[in-house]
């Protein structure tokens, strides 16, 4: 590309030339999930809905405190409580839900955890199946555009669904997994079958050791 080249996408700079948010590298090439999830899938799933957030995101914090960047957790917190502020906290939300996506799968992924992860799920579903039974059921449940999350409440672990661009991050939950469930996730692949790729995310692509990691 000639030098003089400008890319056409312009994100409002911050002073220092740089946009204030940017879009996180993939932990993955972009093909790494198939056959299941399509890199067909993830170039418009990372490359363009994700990416659209962040850009969302660049322009609405023009002229805010955050122009100058700040930590997604900071923006999501912090505009949860604006109601003028909605459209940032849609756009830092989705930015932050989409991070913690990518990095929610791995290929080869799925199996079981192990440990104190694992102790805590049974003690919190019964067992490592009926937690399965349950994630997938309350995916499936989920009305409309949304997310399907484990986190950590207290000292137990639960399942919760979201809506839209909501998340745990902003109802004090401690976030382990989640699965996105807008139909742009999967509609490519499985078209309707929202029950056939949250099972291929639970049985193929759940990252455990991620999961694991978040416990703290
Ligand atoms: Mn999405």
């Amino acid at each position: 590309m000639s030098p003089n080249v400008k890319k056409s996408a312009t994100a409002p700079a911050a002073p220092g030339g740089a946009p204030a948010f940017t879009l996180p590298a993939l932990p993955y090439a972009q093909e790494a999930l198939e056959p299941h999830v399509s890199a067909k899938t993830m170039s418009f799933h990372y490359g363009k809905h994700h990416q659209a957030y962040v850009d969302n995101l660049n322009k609405l914090v023009v002229g805010t405190p955050w122009a100058a960047g700040s930590p997604l957790e900071k923006v999501v917190l912090e505009s949860v409580v604006l109601a003028e502020k909605v459209a940032v906290f849609n756009n830092a939300a989705q930015a932050w839900n989409h991070a913690f996506f990518w990095r929610s799968m791995k290929p080869g992924g799925g199996g079981q955890p192990t440990g104190r992860l694992m102790d805590l799920i049974k003690k919190s579903f019964g067992g490592f199946d009926e937690f399965k039974t349950a994630f997938l059921s309350a995916a499936v449940a989920q009305f409309g555009s949304g997310w399907v999350w484990l986190v950590r409440a207290g000292d137990a672990l639960t399942i919760v669904t979201t809506s839209n661009a909501d998340t745990p991050l902003a109802h004090g939950q401690t976030a382990l997994l989640t699965c996105d469930v807008w139909e742009h996730a999967y509609y490519l692949d499985y078209q309707n079958r929202r029950k056939d790729f949250v099972q291929a995310f639970l049985d193929h692509l759940a990252n455990w050791e991620f999961a694991a990691a978040q416990l703290k």
